[in-house]
Formats: C-alpha cells, sequence, structure tokens
C-alpha cells in the first residue's frame, strides 16, 4: 500500500530551546505554519523489513541511520512496524542548499504516512486522534515537527495560558486570531546555504546548563502570555516587538552557551538593520525573526505586500546569497495525498 501527503514547514514566533528526556520541550513554542515551503513524501508499505529513501529521486543511504533511529523510537507506540519494510519517496519544495531545515516538513509528512497507514490496518490509536498521534510521532522525529500537523498558528508544549496544549503533541492554536494574522507573510531571504556548523539537537542540550536557562523559560511562558494579547487584538506593534525579541534572545542563547557559538552572519545583520530602517521611515509594520542558522524571516501583514516586496527587491536582495529568498504565507496545514493502492 503507498500513502503520500504533503506536510509544510513551520516558522517559530516564541522558540522552543531546550528539551528534556525523550523530546519534551522545556518551555512552550508558538509557530506560523508555513505553505509553499513543503515536503511531499510517499511510503510504500510492504510485509518485510528495512527502508529505502530517496529524495527527488535519487537514493539516499545516507539517510537511513536517522530514519532507523526515529522508526527505533516509535515503535513502542507503532509495534507492527517490526513486521514492514518502508520504501520511502520524499522531495522539498524548497532547494536542499537553501539553508532551510527540511527536518519539520519531512519528519511530519513522514509521520502522516505512518499514522493513515495504521489506520488502515486496523491499528488502534487509543484516546489520542489522528492529529495528536501523528504530532506526537513528528515530535519524536524533530521537536518542531509537531507543530507542522495543522494549520494557521500551533502551539506546543504546556502553557497555563492556552487550554490544552501538551508537552507530547501540539494543538491548533487554541484562541481568538485576529484576520491581520490569518493570512501573514513570511519572505525569507536566503543569506546562507551551508549545513550549519552546530545542530540544533547540540543548541538545545546546551540549555541544560545555560547560566540563563530559568529566565528563559520563564520568559517564553510569559511570552505566552502576551502573545496571546497580541494574536487576539491585531496589535501589531507589540508583534514586532515580541517576534524580534524572541529571535535575538535565540541566538544571544547561542551566543552565551558554553561552548558559545554564531550562526548569524554578516548579511544577517544588515539585513535586520535595513528592516528596521525601513520600518522607521515607511511606518510600514513589517519585523524579522530567525531560525537556527542565518537565514532571516521577514513577516508582515497581507495589506503591506506591495510596498514591502519593492523593499525586498530594491534593497535586500544585494544581501542575500545568489539573489534568492522564498516567498511565503501562513498556510493551511499538511494535506493528503493518497491513492491506494493494494
Ligand atoms: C523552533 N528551532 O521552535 C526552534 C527555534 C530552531 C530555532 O526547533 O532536536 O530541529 O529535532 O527536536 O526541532 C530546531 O530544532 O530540534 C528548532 P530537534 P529541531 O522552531
Amino acid at each position: 500500500m503507498k500513502i503520500s501527503w504533503e506536510s509544510p514547514s513551520n516558522i517559530a514566533l516564541i522558540k522552543y530551546w531546550g528539551k528534556r528526556d525523550i523530546q519534551i520541550p522545556l518551555n512552550p513554542s508558538i509557530s506560523f505554519t508555513l505553505s509553499k515551503c513543503k515536503t511531499t513524501t510517499e511510503v510504500h508499505f510492504t510485509k518485510g523489513t528495512g527502508i529505502d529513501i530517496s529524495l527527488d529521486g535519487k537514493d539516499k543511504p545516507e539517510f537511513i541511520p536517522k530514519i532507523e533511529n526515529y522508526l527505533q523510537r516509535i515503535k513502542e507506540r507503532h509495534p507492527w512496524l517490526v513486521s514492514y519494510r518502508l520504501q520511502i519517496k520524499t522531495s522539498n519544495s524548497f532547494p536542499h542548499s537553501s539553508g532551510i531545515a527540511s527536518s519539520a516538513s519531512g519528519m511530519s509528512a513522514l509521520s502522516l504516512c505512518i499514522v493513515e497507514f495504521a489506520n488502515k490496518i486496523g491499528f488502534k490509536l487509543g484516546a489520542l486522534d489522528f492529529y495528536q498521534e501523528a504530532s506526537i510521532l513528528s515530535r519524536l522525529g524533530s521537536g518542531s515537527a509537531s507543530r507542522s500537523i495543522y494549520g494557521g498558528i500551533a502551539v506546543w508544549g504546556e502553557s497555563s495560558y492556552l487550554k490544552n496544549s501538551r508537552n507530547e503533541y501540539a494543538i491548533k492554536y487554541p484562541e481568538i486570531i485576529h484576520p491581520i494574522f490569518k493570512n501573514y507573510c513570511d519572505v525569507i531571504l536566503i543569506v546562507d546555504t551551508k549545513e550549519k556548523q552546530v545542530s540544533s539537537t547540540l543548541g538545545h542540550s546546551l540549555m541544560d546548563s545555560h547560566p540563563f536557562n530559568e529566565q528563559r523559560f520563564s520568559q517564553a511562558h510569559k511570552h505566552v502570555k502576551d502573545i496571546k494579547r497580541i494574536l487576539q487584538t491585531g496589535n501589531v506593534d507589540d508583534f514586532i516587538q515580541l517576534t524580534e525579541l524572541e529571535a535575538l534572545t535565540l541566538h544571544g542563547l547561542m551566543m552565551s552557551s558554553s561552548p558559545n557559538f554564531i550562526l548569524i552572519k554578516p548579511n544577517t545583520l544588515k539585513i535586520i538593520e535595513k528592516i528596521r530602517e525601513f520600518r522607521n521611515n515607511s511606518k510600514l509594520p513589517i519585523s524579522f525573526t530567525l531560525d537556527a542558522g542565518a537565514n532571516v524571516h521577514l513577516l508582515f501583514p497581507n495589506s503591506a505586500k506591495n510596498k514591502t516586496m519593492e523593499f525586498v527587491k530594491n534593497t535586500l536582495i544585494q544581501f542575500c546569497r545568489g539573489e534568492n529568498f522564498i516567498s511565503d504565507h501562513v498556510g493551511l496545514g499538511p494535506k493528503r495525498l493518497t491513492n491506494f493502492e493494494e
């Protein structure tokens, strides 16, 4: 049986940075689910054992250990996996060399295929619904992937400010969202395309002994309270303050870990400077956020799109590697593409 899903990437507004046990976050995180940056995955399940994996039609044996490790983690929940062979064909809408992490879209697409197949063979998921189970499996693959299961805005990690929020799986953002945030734009300015020197997994682990860890975790909780008000009222000025503070805090934590490390590049700072300058002059409500890398995510309401895209093309593009950027926006979440074949 072949099962296929496409699943998007996401960009965190409140960042997950620090985890314990098996992929349990040390603070809650909130993200916009994207639309155009996505992974399409088809899994062919047959009786047997082993894995094959290809990316864009090319065999990728080097991905097998990571997938085996993931399958090992999820077998406790899905013991049926031991008697199946998985042939995985995957492709990303964004180039592998864009510096955009594919773990959120990739692990969520694969997890959705696995949960759908489990359903088809009559495996009972217990008390959880399809998407909760898919989010748990995604989390076990990569923490941020747990949030890609839902369109719009997603929350992962327990917060006393958000009902039904959980550490084990992400949920769709459960509160009122002002219309301005429903089609918010995210232009990803590609600054660096090289593989990161420090993996996120190592970065997370450095939070265990970070001198500011407790303060950071309480700050993230407070930011959830703040963003709840911002998302409800549509206060873009406060949104700008909060998202930029989160982005710079994330990189500040990296720069103050032991060992410390720096993922931003000179052009990351150039872009940030230009964004702030343009915002002051134009009064347009544009802001930036950063992932664990050098690329800059430029966030703005759809109503500011024409002028902001002009700014990107006239001013920011010169700081992008190969003049590359990806124009994305808040999206609807994963999509099933399956046609069944027995
Ligand atoms: C996030 N990041 O909330 C944060 C902000 C990057 C910066 O989650 O070890 O690939 O697989 O759980 O999810 C990147 O880390 O880490 C990340 P693992 P993941 O999106």
